[in-house]
């Protein structure tokens, strides 16, 4: 009898194939690994993502004496999983006509707001949102509140995803979302606000405290927002 394999253990041997070379700092390698893993189709975007990627950036761990030498090594690995992300976009796109054809579930905006520098999270959503049909814009780290709120004015998204790390930054976060919630009024507009992020975890009442519509963390809860809007054509 065939037996079907277990996708959870798939990608935790996937994850602990990819570790030697990230942890090596090996780019070129950490790409290839990537695009094979798609291209054999045992791995999609979203596990690759949330099973290897996702971990291997949060598995960096500094203690205090090394604190020095990791911030560097932090932003070596984020900006190898960042080459790697901008590797798979071909597949995301190719992935992404199979869900959607030439619809468009409409435009959507990422941000991260000021003073937030944690930006391979929200990098990652912007991809999973886009793979569900949406034309979404990831504007980025530390934000400025009047950028956020100027481009949601011209681009007229049908939601923004606000994402935060660091607890400290959920006060800009309040902010930034209570400003959003007073343009959509005064424009008439019915974006949705999707927070995301490790400074939120599973706590549904702290982004509704920050004035968020809904909390957001993988892949299934995208999918589940997605199917409330309509598809539209391009
Ligand atoms: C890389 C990193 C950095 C890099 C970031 C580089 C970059 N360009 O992104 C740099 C060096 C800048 C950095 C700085 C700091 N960092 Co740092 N950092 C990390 C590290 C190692 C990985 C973060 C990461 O990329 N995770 C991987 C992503 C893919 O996963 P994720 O964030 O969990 O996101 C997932 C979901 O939450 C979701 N998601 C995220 N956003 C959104 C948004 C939406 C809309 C949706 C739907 C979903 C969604 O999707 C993702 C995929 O599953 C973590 C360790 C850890 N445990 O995460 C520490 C960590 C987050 N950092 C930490 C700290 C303390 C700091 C500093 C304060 C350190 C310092 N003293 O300077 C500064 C703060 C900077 C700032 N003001 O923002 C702490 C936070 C602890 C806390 N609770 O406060 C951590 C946890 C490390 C630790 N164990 O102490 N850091």
């Amino acid at each position: 009898m065939n037996q079907v394999p277990d996708h959870s253990q798939v990608m935790a041997d996937y994850y602990a194939a990819f570790r030697p070379l990230i942890d090596a700092e090996d780019k070129r390698r950490c790409v290839s690994f990537a695009l094979s893993a798609l291209s054999s189709g045992k791995l999609d975007i979203p596990s690759l993502y949330e099973g290897v990627l996702a971990p291997a950036a949060r598995e960096l761990q500094c203690t205090l004496r090394q604190r020095r030498l990791c911030v560097w090594e932090e932003h070596v690995r984020t900006s190898i999983l960042r080459t790697v992300i901008e590797c798979c976009y071909p597949e995301l796109m190719k992935a992404r006509d199979l869900i959607a054809g030439d619809q468009t579930r409409g435009p959507g905006i990422i941000v991260c707001p000021t003073e937030e520098y944690h930006e391979l999270g929200a990098r990652m959503a912007a991809d999973l949102f886009t793979l569900q049909g949406f034309d979404t814009v990831f504007v980025g780290a530390n934000t400025p509140q009047q950028d956020i709120l100027d481009a949601v004015t011209v681009i007229h998204p049908v939601f923004v995803g606000v994402s935060v790390t660091s607890p400290y930054n959920l006060v800009p976060a309040r902010r930034v979302i209570q400003q959003m919630m007073q343009l959509r009024t005064d424009i008439g507009a019915s974006f949705r606000i999707i927070a995301g992020g490790q400074a939120f975890g599973t706590d549904v009442g702290r982004a509704k405290y920050l004035g968020a519509d809904l909390l957001a963390q993988d892949y299934a809860q995208i999918q589940r927002f997605a199917q409330e809007l309509p598809w539209s054509s391009h």
